[in-house]
């Protein structure tokens, strides 16, 4: 036994050392592609690039067939080398087969990300749309484009947009497979929210599902003499989304639309629960002796340099009354007051220590945050609702801006001089603390949009004794 082991290792040494000296064969890109997924499958933690990089210098990039340069741009696209893979993909545009369509959606893929044109990609979606119709083989379909094109909106706070981008996509598919696209209400659904049209959202949802379950319905009715093949266009392996490598089985396809249903399900159980309306909160004009406290400067802010939603903050100040332990704020912007809908928030880092607490999520990322104060009413006839409390780290990530403290915050608007006033007890927040540092930010509509205390600087307010 210990022999024919001795033998079986000289021999496998052997076979290495024949193998090392032929340096680096040669493969076909589609082999190359393979070595390089499995690569990455094998090694999720690493860095992909680095694992698929080393490679490259194996294919062989002269006299391809179609398929097999479709292979090389792959190879080009997944490792972050866009004007190769460009040029590959631009080649086989007009062809109406499925390479011709992996080839469009790569090449809008491109020119979103690497050549930033997003006009064109929306464009070029409705000339997709007209050249080639949904199809299971496509799982995808214009599901990455809709999804850049609409978070280029929704960032702009043009939710309008979105929804239409996402409408026209949902009326032309088909039921006939689980496309992606189906969740892309869920993916947008705070801009359904924006424009009070959660129902819809969740309607759109529930319709998908209902014709998802009818077609599985029919599928399960085929009673099948074998189980055959069934090529897939797409599948996701550790971070690389790969192009007609996998091949499901009609079983396994059904399964793929009760994963989807089921998914759905939970979706429309969550969005029912974050529609739940959010609580009253109260509105109260600034009276004379708020303008009139003794007010200390914290931090002015430029003009001119809000995000998209246009409200542009200019000054913060503070005034702090022992006697009471009230803590006042007052905001001053340069452009975007909005009396139906204010948005305002005070960043604190409640313990001075900056090594603790998480990333500011506006501007200013270099700010560590411990607890936020945020006040974010929306009108609604003569009724104001929305966020008005204190959240900490969990609450910011999860977008939940009152999960500390609810309703104890109170706000004064003034109108004319268009200045909002937020007034907290500091035992709220910070009843030991003897100094807090913090940036203010202002917005509207419950949406960020401009930072006062830029990179990395803040303010403090030391607590005299
Ligand atoms: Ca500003
Ligand atoms: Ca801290």
């Amino acid at each position: 036994m210990r022999n024919s082991r001795t033998l079986l290792s000289a021999l496998l040494l052997s076979i290495s050392i024949i193998l090392l000296a032929q340096t680096d064969p040669k493969l076909r890109p589609s082999e190359v592609y393979v070595l390089m997924r499995d690569a990455v499958d094998n090694n999720p933690r690493e860095e992909r690039i680095a694992i698929t990089k080393p490679y490259m210098s194996r294919a062989i990039k002269t006299d391809l067939s179609d398929i097999e340069q479709f292979y090389l741009a792959e190879l080009h696209f997944w490792n972050f080398m866009p004007d190769k893979a460009h040029e590959i993909y631009s080649k086989f545009l007009t062809r109406d087969d499925s390479l011709g369509r992996a080839c469009w959606q790569r090449v809008l893929q491109i020119e979103f990300v690497a050549y930033e044109k997003a006009e064109k990609v929306e464009r070029a979606i409705e000339e997709f749309r007209n050249k080639f119709s949904p199809q299971p083989r496509d799982e995808l379909y214009m599901f990455g484009q809709v999804y850049n094109v609409g978070n280029k909106y929704a960032q702009a706070g043009d939710h309008q947009k979105v929804l239409d981008l996402v409408n026209n996509e949902l009326d032309i598919l088909d039921y006939e497979w689980p496309y992606k696209s189906y969740l892309l209400p869920v993916y947008f659904f705070s801009s359904y929210k924006e424009l009070g049209e959660t129902d819809l959202a969740i309607k759109l949802l529930k319709d998908a599902r209902a014709g998802l379950q009818k077609k599985l319905d029919k599928r399960k009715e085929t009673v099948l003499d074998n189980d055959p093949d069934f090529a897939r266009h797409s599948e996701r392996v550790e971070g690389m989304n790969t192009i007609m490598t996998t091949r499901l089985s009609y079983n396994q396809s059904n399964e793929k639309f009760e994963d989807a249903i089921s998914k759905m399900n939970n979706y429309i159980q969550r969005m029912g629960q974050a529609m739940k309306k959010l609580p009253e909160v109260s509105i109260a004009s600034a009276t004379r002796s708020i303008q009139k406290l003794p007010w200390t400067l914290l931090s002015k802010d430029q003009e001119g340099d809000a995000s998209s939603s246009n409200v542009d903050g200019k000054s913060l100040s503070y005034h702090y009354n022992q006697e009471t332990d009230t803590l006042y704020f007052k905001f001053e912007l340069f452009d975007g007051f909005n009396a139906d809908a204010p948005a305002i928030s005070v960043a604190l880092d409640i313990d001075s220590n900056q090594e603790n607490g998480i990333k500011w999520y506006g501007s200013n990322k270099a700010f560590k945050v411990d607890l936020m104060l945020s006040f974010g009413p929306k009108r609604d006839g003569e009724k104001y609702f929305g966020y008005n409390g204190i959240t900490d780290a969990i609450g910011i990530k999860n977008r939940n801006w009152i999960n500390i403290k609810q309703g104890n915050l109170r706000f004064y608007i003034d109108n004319k001089n268009e200045v909002y006033y937020l007034a907290v007890k500091k035992n709220d927040f910070a009843p030991y603390s003897t100094s807090v540092n913090l940036i203010g930010s202002v917005g509207s509509n419950s949406i960020w949009s401009d930072d006062i205390g830029k990179e990395g600087t803040y303010s403090t307010i030391e607590f005299v004794k």
